[in-house]
């Protein structure tokens, strides 16, 4: 009898994949094969970055048709395909389902300005986090919205429905329409207790509410593939497509392997650090919105209580500068020049709005380096030992603010996500935490993703299941923390820089 499999359609903001998951076995185990890989990029307009849209799609019908045909060839039945994207991106469709204009980037410059102006209007950040409990991020939707909506006022008024860049490939693959909860509470829209759109803040703000549809869980069946993409992609007419966690960070905690009793925290490790806990009730103490923390949905209507920190983009940024000057660059040439450098030599506030910019982050670490009255680094491993070294602070900060928070204290971190191949960070990681690190799987967002399907397909019952499922499917290795006591002189420096 051929065995279930289901197609996870995983983009980041630099990259996308299509991994087929096969489950098999007694008990089930959880077999991945990457069928599609795709680099893409914001494109430069002169209103702002925008996503290349119809690019992406051709990627995916790509992943579609190289999944179906994997199954075919391997003896396994394709149930269902569902899509995850990175968060906080949306764009508008018209009454008659078309779209309305490309999506915007997040790192879009009008942010800022759009971002001052709605605290403004709402009398600061505090009775917002009250509402939503969503860290202060200008990317986050609520100001995309108003920087759009400042733009071209007569675009909203065109539109009939908001979606989310994954509810607009579940349209584009289904036909039909839908709003995942999870993807919708990076918006810092949804009100913190309930998880519904905050009408009233929406109407605040002067947007249309009837743009914003009923919110919609994780593991919902959408309905089939349409014809036209079922015979494009040689895909069985009776696929499902299901939503998964559709936001990056909810598929990827969804698949941190905790198993048993120990408390534990997650750092999914990519393009950012999301470093948090799970929860069932909201935290939005004023601790945690000095920390601050913010409090994101996942999967069966958990909590994700974590802080957003400018992760590996630091390094990839570093990277993309020194490629521009045919520079060695590689990450596996970055690590090891950094492996090699002076320990603690220079130590930047990743949190610090610059570092989220793109554009020549060599010249920024110069900057807060010199305001900081500290060494200014010259060569690429100072610069790459100073973005890892910094992470690692500001993850040891986080878990100490995390703890304070909570009232309680973290026995073991899980990394996640394709940064557990960069092994120096995970290992300062541990150093630093100060406790054991458990990292792997590495496609945990793709996992994630699978796993939900499986759920929403009735092939595991619930989260507790999917993470068991996870842990004896992959390999996962333990770091114990050593050499602790020499992070003590750089941990002093790092509290200083952030609370300067
Ligand atoms: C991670 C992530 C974060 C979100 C950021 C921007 O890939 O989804 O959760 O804050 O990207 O969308």
């Amino acid at each position: 009898m051929s065995s279930p499999a289901h197609l996870a359609i995983d983009l980041g903001a630099s990259s996308g994949r299509a991994i087929v998951g096969v489950l098999a076995g007694s008990p089930l185990k959880l077999q991945l094969e990457e069928v599609h890989r795709f680099e893409h990029s914001p494109c430069p307009t002169p209103t702002g970055p925008v996503w290349n849209l119809t690019g992406i799609w051709q990627h995916i019908l790509t992943g579609l048709r190289a999944g179906a045909a994997w199954c075919k060839e391997n003896d396994a039945e394709l149930q269902s395909v569902g899509v995850d994207t990175w968060g906080v991106d949306w764009t508008l469709l018209g009454a008659s389902g078309e779209l309305l204009a490309l999506p915007h980037c997040y790192r879009d410059p009008a942010n800022d300005a759009a971002c001052e102006r709605v605290l403004e209007e709402l009398g600061g950040f505090e009775p917002l986090y009250e509402r939503t409990g969503i860290q202060l991020m200008p990317l986050n939707t609520i100001f995309q919205l108003a920087a759009r909506h400042a733009a071209e006022p007569r675009l909203f008024d065109a539109a009939s429905r908001l979606v989310f860049l994954p509810d607009l490939f579940h349209y584009w693959l289904s036909g039909e329409l839908s709003c995942e909860r999870t993807i919708a509470s990076t918006s810092s829209l949804l009100a913190v207790e309930s998880g519904e759109w905050d009408t009233s803040l929406i109407e605040q703000l002067g947007l249309p509410s009837e743009l914003f549809a009923p919110l919609i869980e994780p593991g919902t069946k959408l309905g089939t593939l349409r014809a036209e993409i079922a015979k494009e992609t040689g895909t069985a007419a009776n696929v499902q497509v299901v939503l998964p966690a559709s936001h990056d960070t909810g598929s990827a905690i969804a698949a941190v392997p905790a198993v048993g009793d120990a408390s534990w925290g997650y750092l999914s490790s990519g393009t950012w650090s999301l470093l948090g806990v799970e929860r069932d009730t909201p935290v939005y103490s004023t601790a945690a919105r000095e920390a601050p923390f913010t409090n994101e949905r996942g999967a069966q209507r958990t909590i994700r209580l974590l802080k957003n920190i400018a992760g590996l983009w630091l390094i990839q940024e570093l990277k993309r500068d020194l490629e521009k000057e045919g520079q060695q660059a590689s990450f596996a040439h970055l690590v090891k020049e950094a492996e090699a450098a002076e320990p603690g030599r220079t130590i930047i506030n990743p949190d610090r709005a610059e570092f989220a910019a793109p554009g020549d982050m060599r010249a920024k670490i110069r900057q807060f380096a010199l305001e900081t009255k500290q060494e200014v680094p010259e060569t690429t491993g100072q610069y790459a030992r100073c973005c890892l070294e910094s992470l690692a602070l500001c993850y040891g900060r986080t878990i100490g603010q995390l703890e304070g928070v909570l009232g309680e204290s973290l026995d073991v971190l899980h990394i996640v996500g394709g940064g557990i191949q960069n092994t120096l960070l995970n290992r300062m990681a541990a150093e630093v935490v100060s406790k054991p690190v458990v990292t792997g799987p590495v496609e945990a967002t793709a996992v994630g993703n699978l796993m939900v399907q499986a759920m929403g397909c009735g092939e595991v019952g619930n989260l507790s299941e999917v993470r068991q499922t996870v842990a004896r499917s992959f390999d996962l290795e333990t770091i114990e923390p050593t050499q602790t006591a020499r992070w003590e002189p750089f941990r002093d420096r790092f509290v200083e820089l952030v609370s300067a």
